[in-house]
């Protein structure tokens, strides 16, 4: 599909950057959290590598905040989540996946516990609010559920630290990974986190003043100068070669959390009440499909995202993307397992495409030649 117009309105609801954003050329948008998501601003391959050697500055405000706080907040978020959150700090980030009672994929967030009794849900793109306030309601929970007056700014790339150092001071290198601090600008304590989606280092200011949106911006670009700063948005051939999954394009409600390698953010054996986890055991090592990376030496077309053999469909592709720093066409694809322990490549478009583990691993794809 090639690339269309996207027609705004307040349904596509926009953020306080966005008249910066406007400003710094935004060439594409989609829409996430039915709110404005900047795609690119040069190329996807400019800014690709603008990001790998430099530092931007996202607008990810459509990185909705759903804040439930209340007597049963924690009650609530565990009930949601198959990972164990009983040891999480005050502060702390811990990217988990939401999952139903069947353990179908609701969303994969970051969860953070920004005080005792206050848990942001730090959404992808699905309505994650109007099940939360279902199950709350359902169950007679004490908590309030609303989307905060939050708006995630993200600085993201190798010289990211040394950007936001600038601007918030000198507690900023002491951030550990998902981890976050109290910092203040133009005297407005905000939390600044060590995240991102990108595997390129930076962090994540949750701007909580709309007035101090441009501002902001500004500074980090005044301040961002000799670092060669630009405006950007998660990037799809990084977030590829990285790994990161983009919930609704990787799986969906469809997909358990096996299906798409989240194995490491469950926690099947912890003494909790989670909603999720009598189906999850129950489904361990018996799910159908397995998401995988594809490598092929150059671009394909695949029909209909099918990837099929001997007349049958075995899985399809979910993200594809041509990376120039390995040349090679990387691809996401949701496999049926019964073909993966038979198979090792797929032949797509009359090219064939080895099979490999998520994430990439690089070395070793270049030395299979
Ligand atoms: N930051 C914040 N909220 C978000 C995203 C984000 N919400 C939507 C979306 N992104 C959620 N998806 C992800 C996917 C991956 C990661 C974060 C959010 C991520 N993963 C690391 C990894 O896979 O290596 C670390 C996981 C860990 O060790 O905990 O960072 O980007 N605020």
């Amino acid at each position: 599909m090639t690339d269309k117009i996207l027609s705004i309105s307040r349904r596509t609801r926009s953020t306080p950057f966005t008249r910066r954003v406007e400003a710094a050329g935004v060439k594409g948008y989609t829409v996430y959290n039915h709110m404005l998501l900047p795609t690119f601003f040069d190329s996807k391959e400019a800014d690709y590598w603008s990001l790998c050697n430099d530092v931007q500055v996202w607008d990810v405000s459509c990185e909705r905040q759903i804040e439930v706080f209340g007597p049963d907040s924690e009650r609530l978020i565990q009930l949601m989540t198959p990972r164990d959150i009983s040891r999480a700090v005050v502060g702390q980030g811990l990217y988990a996946p939401l999952c139903d009672e069947n353990g179908g994929l609701v969303n994969d967030p970051v969860l953070i516990k920004f005080a005792d009794y206050d848990w942001w849900i730090s959404i992808a793109d699905s309505d994650v609010r109007l099940w939360a306030r279902g199950l709350a309601h359902g169950l007679g929970l004490d908590v309030t559920i609303r989307e905060a007056a939050i708006w995630p700014l993200a600085v993201q790339g190798p010289k990211a630290e040394q950007l936001v150092t600038r601007v918030f001071g000198d507690e900023v290198p002491g951030i550990r990974f998902f981890r976050s601090k109290m910092l203040e600008f133009q005297g407005k304590a905000m939390m600044v986190m060590r995240s991102g989606y990108s595997k390129q280092g930076g962090f994540e200011i949750y701007l909580n003043d709309p007035d101090l949106a441009e501002p902001l911006w500004d500074e980090l670009f005044d301040r961002g100068q000799d670092l060669n700063v630009r405006a950007g948005g998660p990037n799809l051939i990084e977030r590829i070669e990285s790994g990161l999954l983009s919930y609704g394009n990787d799986m969906t409600y469809q997909h358990n959390p096996f299906e798409c390698g989240l194995d490491a953010f469950i926690d099947l054996d912890a003494d909790i009440e989670s909603m999720s986890l009598p189906a999850l055991r129950q489904i361990r090592g018996k799910h159908e499909n397995q998401l995988v990376g594809l490598v092929f030496d150059e671009a394909v077309n695949f029909v209909e995202f099918a990837v099929s053999a001997d007349g049958r469909k075995v899985g399809d592709v979910r993200s594809q993307v041509w990376s120039p720093r390995y040349q090679r066409y990387l691809a996401m694809a949701m496999m049926r397992r019964d073909y993966l322990r038979e198979h090792k490549s797929v032949k797509v478009d009359g090219k064939i495409g080895n099979i490999v583990d998520l994430p990439f691993d690089f070395d070793a794809i270049l030395k299979e030649g």
